[in-house]
């Protein structure tokens, strides 16, 4: 097919062996050394670490290893024995190392040292911690507004660390928290208040063991949560019905065969997950839900008509409810025509899919960055709330809303107060357990942080994890944004583009990962997290660390802390220095943490109360909330097809099998027979022949957009594929370039990641 790699269709069911042999490479690749292979064994086991790879949760007496090969290759990634040395920092330029790719980056290993930027030589030299630390301080302390200091966190940050973060930034005078949950789940955050009250799931794996029937909304959890593969393969077989909706339709959601299960494993055996695969086009899932929503409406009509039981839950809705009524009218008032032609689903099968809901009597619906990442994407969390209300699917055993968050920590960071638009009542609890005025005014998310920095509001980045320049949109204008800046930080465990893409000043400061021994004053410390069902429990690393150069970032917070605001009001360093401490803090903020290290200390943790689980509404009403919603037929992506027909395509920008977001682990796509390339953009067979390509050939794809930059990425190989017409997929971060800052979704800010209107030109060779 293509001189650099091939493209194969994957037979087999997901997982098994092709898992294993990959989890065997990973090992090799990374030379990860003998004592760290005993790490595996402790992933996710009651007293080991919480795997870094993803927020599903773990089973609390998991009797078998937990097995995950994607789970391996973060550890792997983690526990590697390459390092990146100031040696290495000597031997190159930055401007050389900007050459190499997101791959050859990830590959040189753990940052060992603090480095500093040295504008004269274009290299990093070595700087101590404490003249990092008044580094920092300096700058903080010079800026005139504490607004002009932005403070980003991915969610590999563990609770004790960020509390520490936020109460450190808030004392400093901002809430300005761009965090990576602004380009992922936030719709869902933002969403799910204005309907069940919390913005969290309501499902914990009890229900999974219950449900009958499942409903995944754009979601590829072979690939990006492997451990949900086993919830899925176990209602599988108990005979649950499991509906994927994607407008691809995932291998890994045909046939799965468990690792964690020996016979399967010997005998080949696999487990058909997915009974029914609904494609919706891309965005097209609002129209889709609202269909679902309506077409109940209806067969609720005929039942009554026929003197049956209504197929509402009529008792549901009349005690725990308010607003049905209005959204009936809206739904009876809705046209087909309009749902058919926005969610590109046939009628035939939006019948079935509802008959299959109605079913039901026990439904989780789950969601992925699928439904997430569109400008509708608010509205369509709360479409799916209301279609699951209607059948009273919320606060039931085996039933309920399940967004699936990314990164192992996120919903914790959120909890611990990573919000830059926090609760008033929140901010009181600050105000009087730490006796200081917190600053009211909301602050800036990831978006709006680029803006900032581009006009020049914004002068010092500090980064706590992640990568944010390759994880952001508008590629070449967030690099612009960060070399606007006076100061640059970026606290990580690996090199990546993010420490190259700098202010005036740069600083990398080097860190413990979650596998690694945390040593204070002699003792092991353990950090806290939440996962994606609301359970918290303590985390234990339990390999040598990296380098003995590093801190952790609890201690980097509690040192940077220190540095700037001095230790009159909080004594910073005796807080990093005992993570129990810093728990007993948390508990005097937030109500449900009450007797944190008690309870913490059970094995597995405990589980934050979910109110909305328990019928109990936090609504402004007390009751949860229909909230009706009209079909957007004046989005950015019909504005460009009206401008330019049908040639206008619609493009998704998802992860590959070999990447952890803007990690790329390696070059393969294996379940969707994509290998040893990364630069290739899925397409229908119709549309190939419509614009006039082949399979096969190599295009650009150019953004359409209401302004002057031309975003562009090059040089991408057309693979024809099972896709609606009218949509492509590729991944991320290579198309980053071409989703623009301010397309977002409404009342999240998230970038429209999935849905970005693109023209194809031929490449010229
Ligand atoms: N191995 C691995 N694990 C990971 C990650 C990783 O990169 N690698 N990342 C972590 C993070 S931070 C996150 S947030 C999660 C992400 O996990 P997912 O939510 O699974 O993320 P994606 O791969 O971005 O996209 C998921 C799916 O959305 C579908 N999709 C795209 N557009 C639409 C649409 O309009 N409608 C519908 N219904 N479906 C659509 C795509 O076809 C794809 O199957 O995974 C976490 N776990
Ligand atoms: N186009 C497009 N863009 C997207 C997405 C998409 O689907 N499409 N998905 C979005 C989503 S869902 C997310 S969550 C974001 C992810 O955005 P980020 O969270 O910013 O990105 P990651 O790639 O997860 O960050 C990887 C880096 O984190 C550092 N790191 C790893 N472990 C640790 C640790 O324990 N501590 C510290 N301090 N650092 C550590 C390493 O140096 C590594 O290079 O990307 C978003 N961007
Ligand atoms: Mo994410």
């Amino acid at each position: 097919m293509s001189k650099d790699g091939h493209i194969q269709a994957y037979t087999h069911p997901a997982a098994g062996w092709g898992a294993l042999k990959q989890v065997a490479i990973n090992l090799v690749r990374e030379k990860v050394t003998a004592g760290n292979y005993r790490t595996l064994l402790k992933q996710n086991q009651p007293d080991g670490f919480d795997c870094p790879g993803c927020a599903w949760p773990d089973r609390e007496h998991a009797s078998t290893f937990e097995f995950c090969e994607n789970g391996v290759k973060a550890v792997a990634a983690e526990a590697t024995s390459k390092r990146v040395t100031p040696d290495f920092f000597a031997a190159h330029t930055v401007t050389e190392l900007l050459k190499q790719s997101d791959y050859e980056l990830e590959q040189h290993g753990r940052l060992t040292d603090p480095m500093v930027y040295d504008a004269a030589s274009d290299k990093y030299v070595p700087i101590d911690w404490d003249d990092a630390f008044k580094l920092m301080a300096r700058h903080l302390n010079a800026l005139p507004d504490p607004n002009q200091a932005t403070f980003y966190v991915s969610g590999r940050t563990g609770n004790e660390a960020a509390f520490l973060f936020q109460l450190f930034v808030r004392m400093y005078g901002t809430n300005n928290f761009p965090d990576c949950s602004n380009m992922c789940h936030e719709p869902t955050s933002r969403g799910l208040p204005g309907t069940v009250g919390v913005g969290k799931g309501t499902v914990t794996l009890e229900d999974f063991e219950h449900a009958d029937t499942l409903l995944i909304f754009g979601q590829n959890p072979a690939t990006n949560h492997p451990r949900m593969m086993n919830e899925l393969r176990d209602c599988a077989r108990r005979g649950a019905t499991i509906v994927s909706i994607n407008p691809l339709r995932e291998r890994g959601l045909e046939r799965f065969t468990s690792p964690a299960h020996a016979v399967e494993m010997l005998t080949g055996a696999s487990t058909t997950i997915s009974n029914l695969f609904i494609q919706p086009k891309l965005a097209g899932d609002f129209a889709l839900i609202k269909a679902m929503a309506k077409r109940l409406v209806e067969r609720d009509d005929e039942a009554l008509a026929a003197g049956q039981a209504s197929v509402l839950d009529r008792e549901f809705i009349a005690r725990h409810t308010s607003g049905y009524e209005a959204f009936e009218q809206d739904l009876r008032a809705q046209s087909w025509d309009e749902l058919l032609a926005e969610s590109g689903v046939p009628r035939a099968q939006i019948e079935q899919l509802t008959d299959i809901f109605i079913k039901g009597e026990k439904v989780i619906s789950t969601w992925g960055m699928g439904l997430t990442q569109h400008k509708g994407a608010v509205k369509t969390i709360q479409m799916l709330s209301n279609l699951m209300m209607m059948r009273g699917q919320i606060g039931r055993l085996g039933a309920g809303l399940c967004p699936v968050r990314g990164h192992s920590n996120v919903q914790g960071d959120r909890t611990m107060g990573i919000e830059d638009k926090p609760a008033k009542a929140f901010l009181d609890r600050l105000q009087k357990v730490f006796n200081f005025e917190p600053p009211r005014e909301h602050g800036l998310d990831t978006v709006d942080s680029i803006q900032a920095m581009l006009d020049g509001r914004v002068k010092v980045f500090l980064g706590l994890g992640g990568n944010f320049v390759m994880a952001t949109p508008d590629t070449p204008l967030t690099f612009d944004a960060l070399r606007a800046c006076d100061l640059t930080v970026q606290i990580a465990t690996k090199l990546n583009r993010s420490q190259l893409v700098i202010g005036k000043e740069a600083l990398i400061l080097p860190t413990l990962g979650r596998t690694e021994i945390d040593l204070q004053n002699g003792v092991p410390q353990g950090v806290t997290v939440e996962d994606s069902m609301s359970m918290v429990h303590l985390s234990y690393g339990m390999n040598k660390p990296a380098s003995p150069g590093l801190l952790s970032e609890t201690m980097i917070v509690a040192r940077l802390a220190h540095a700037t605001l001095g230790s009159g009001q909080v004594d910073w360093l005796a807080r990093g220095a005992d993570y129990a401490s810093i728990r007993e803090m948390i508990e005097k903020v937030f109500d449900d943490f009450h007797d944190f290290n008690a309870r913490v200390a059970h094995p597995g943790g405990f589980h934050l109360r979910m109110a909305s689980r328990e019928r109990e509404w936090r609504t402004p009403t007390g009751r949860a909330q229909f909230v009706p919603h009209a079909v957007d037929t004046d989005t950015p992506i019909h504005r460009a097809r009206a401008r330019h027909g049908d040639r206008l395509m619609t493009l998704m920008t998802a992860r590959s099998h070999d990447q952890y977001n803007t990690t790329i682990y390696g070059m393969d796509d294996r379940y969707r027979g994509v290998f040893g390339l990364r630069r290739v953009v899925f397409i229908n067979k119709d549309d190939l022949a419509m614009l006039g390509f082949k399979d096969g050939e190599h295009v650009n794809l150019v953004s359409v957009w209401d302004d002057d930059v031309v975003r562009r990425a090059d040089d991408f190989l057309l693979v024809e594929y099972d896709i609606p017409r009218g949509c492509l997929g590729s991944y991320f971060p290579e198309t980053n370039g071409l989703v623009p800052l301010h397309s977002t979704a409404d009342g999240a800010g998230t970038p429209t990641s999935k849905s970005i209107p693109v023209l194809l030109e031929r490449a010229t060779a």
